[in-house]
């Protein structure tokens, strides 16, 4: 039986210039927060917690993975992550409940679930793709993300030099203007590009509907979150009706709210994170129930280059036409795992070959900006 006898924690801050804007809130810095499993070969593994909201959150995190999940996960066989992750769950179910914490119980949990796939994949000798089930570790489609509309004249084409192709814009700050916006970016795409609108919740299903009709005629991709993730059903087969495809997910936790989600028929695109519920082994499952419902499974992450490097991954271990997500805001905790630039070309994410996630160690530029780490020893 293989356990963890030692869980490290890290939370990052990095300084930006200018502030990453949605429709529901304003991220000052970029955070993170990176685990580290040991088991007692000395075999290590590495994950990502989500940790962008709330502003104070990812020192927190820390200090939950240490304090409350160490001591559980100390006890627990990992030799089958996703048999771990479903007793850590279940282990956890009360203690999470009784502080009213769900949420970042189950970050934590997702991230130890990323470390154990990840040193399941080094002892195999395999990339943590392959030993999800990948054939090969093909590239995976990828878009820029986290483009705020008033900046996208700017940032489109230095995404677009970057090597992307396909530009998710956020909206829902002037919904009436915004129509228009996306008409004069779409006229600057070139041949071959695709334009994504994200809300992040902020409309209701009768201003959602105005925007969908006032931007149908621009085949977007997909518009995402244009309601609250816990809007009734009824609203998003509305607007589903409506034709433009919808995306949702990163919103949404457990496996039984996105069975429903997928059964509601009105989401053509599932985007779990696998930072903030599920990790490698739940959100796989996720993926692999929404394409054999004829969805696409578009992972959603905005974070560091841990969590990204696991969701291509799993992008690549599942297959389909799903593309992955990557934040183009300025963010040396995600660039740093890269070498300061993401390895996209034509559009496509290339995937290391290496052991695991390929990632040995924290890089060193990025030290300086921890917040807070701690340990904890069987
Ligand atoms: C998003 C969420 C949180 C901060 C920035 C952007 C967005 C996404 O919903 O899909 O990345
Ligand atoms: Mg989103």
């Amino acid at each position: 039986m293989i356990q963890v006898t030692r869980l490290q924690a890290w939370s990052f801050r990095s300084p930006v210039a200018h502030p990453v804007e949605t429709s529901f809130g304003v991220m000052r810095d970029r955070p993170a927060v990176f685990l580290r499993v040991e088991d007692a070969d000395g075999a290590f593994g590495w994950g990502e917690v989500f940790a962008n909201w709330p502003a104070s959150g990812a020192e927190h995190r820390v200090n939950l993975a240490i304090d409350d999940v160490a001591p559980v996960l100390f006890g627990i066989a990992v030799d089958d992550p996703p048999s771990a992750f479903t007793e850590l769950t279940r282990r956890l179910h009360i203690r999470a409940m009784q502080c009213g914490e769900q949420g970042p119980f189950a970050q934590v949990v997702a991230a130890i679930d990323q470390a154990l796939w990840d040193m399941r994949a080094r002892r195999m000798g395999v990339p943590v793709a392959k030993a999800l089930g990948a054939q090969s570790v093909p590239t995976v489609p990828a878009y820029a993300s986290g483009i705020h509309i008033d900046q996208a004249a700017r940032v489109i084409p230095v995404a677009r030099s970057a090597g992307f192709t396909g530009f998710k814009v956020k909206v829902g700050f002037d919904t009436a203007a915004e129509p228009a916006k996306m008409h004069d970016i779409a006229r600057g795409l070139q041949t071959g590009e695709r334009l994504f609108a994200d809300a992040n919740q902020a409309w209701d299903v009768d201003s959602a509907s105005a925007f969908i009709a006032a931007v149908a005629d621009l085949d977007l991709g997909w518009i995402e979150e244009p309601l609250p993730a816990d809007a009734p059903v009824d609203h998003w087969r509305q607007l589903a009706a409506l034709g433009v495809p919808l995306a949702a997910g990163e919103n949404i936790s457990g496996h039984g709210a996105f069975k429903n989600a997928i059964a509601g028929g009105a989401l053509r695109y599932v985007q779990p994170d696998l930072a903030k519920w599920g990790g490698l082994s739940a959100c796989r499952d996720v993926a692999m129930s929404a394409l054999s419902a004829s969805h696409v499974y578009c992972p959603h992450f905005l974070g560091g280059g841990l969590g990204l490097t696991a969701s291509a991954h799993l992008l690549a271990a599942v297959g389909g036409p799903g593309l992955l997500e990557v934040d183009v805001n300025p963010n040396p905790l995600r660039d740093a795992f890269f070498d300061g630039e993401v390895p996209v070309c034509n559009g496509k994410w290339t995937l290391s070959n290496q052991p695991g996630l390929g990632i040995e160690t924290i890089p060193t530029e990025i030290q300086s900006l921890i917040t807070h780490s701690r340990e904890a020893r069987i």
